[in-house]
């Protein structure tokens, strides 16, 4: 009964988190590789952190791509795949995947957090500046109804005053600001304690 049930989510894990095909622009997953056969089926047990405890969407938004390259002052010296690698790292201390995407389109992170729904068991959210402007983003948080956390590598209350207020806190379950970029980690910490 176990191992018949275990074939049967591999067929479904795998045909979303590991089929590059099958990815959008933009989405990259990063966690361990999975030994299957070339149906996709499982050919050896999965250690601990394979056997998984699910993906975590890590969405990062408009100009993040831009990290470790500008501003060194403000947003530090880490590069966007530095961020995707520690994120990757944390989740699987924790026993999970990543998939991380970044875009600078609002649509896109909008499709991004739609298609977590039945894929993701968490959502780390940097929507960059989208998060003083979209109510579009909020709404989709809201529809997934995964649990997210809102990162911000900076302290926005300790900047200008639009950057004070966002449309996506009140949908997240928790935020976190002016961690830098291991703000990122802490999310998915707290990720590996809610979900
Ligand atoms: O502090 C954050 O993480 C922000 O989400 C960053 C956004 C900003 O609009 C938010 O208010 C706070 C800006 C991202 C821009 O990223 C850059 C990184 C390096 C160089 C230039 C821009």
């Amino acid at each position: 009964m176990f191992l018949t049930l275990r074939v049967f989510l591999t067929l479904f894990g795998v045909s979303y988190a590991v089929g590059a095909a099958a990815q959008p622009d933009g989405v990259r997953n990063a966690g361990p590789a999975r030994r299957t056969d070339r149906l996709g089926v499982m050919t050896e047990a999965p250690t601990a952190t394979e056997a998984g405890r699910g993906t975590i969407l890590v969405l990062n938004g408009p100009n993040l791509n831009l990290l470790g390259t500008r501003e060194p002052e403000k947003y530090g010296t880490s590069t966007l795949a530095d961020v995707e690698q520690l994120a990757m790292a944390a989740a699987e201390a924790n026993g999970f995947t990543v998939d991380c995407v970044q875009s600078n389109h609002e649509g896109d992170l909008l499709d991004a957090i739609h298609g977590a729904r039945g894929t993701c068991v968490g959502i780390v959210i940097n929507a960059g500046a989208y998060t003083h402007t979209s109510v579009a983003l909020r709404d989709a948080l809201a529809a997934v109804q995964i649990p997210a956390v809102e990162v911000h590598i900076t302290n926005v209350h300790q900047r200008e005053e639009f950057r004070h207020h966002s449309y996506l806190s009140p949908v997240c379950s928790a935020v976190i600001v002016g961690a830098g970029v291991q703000g990122y980690k802490l999310a998915i910490d707290y990720l590996a304690t809610a979900v």
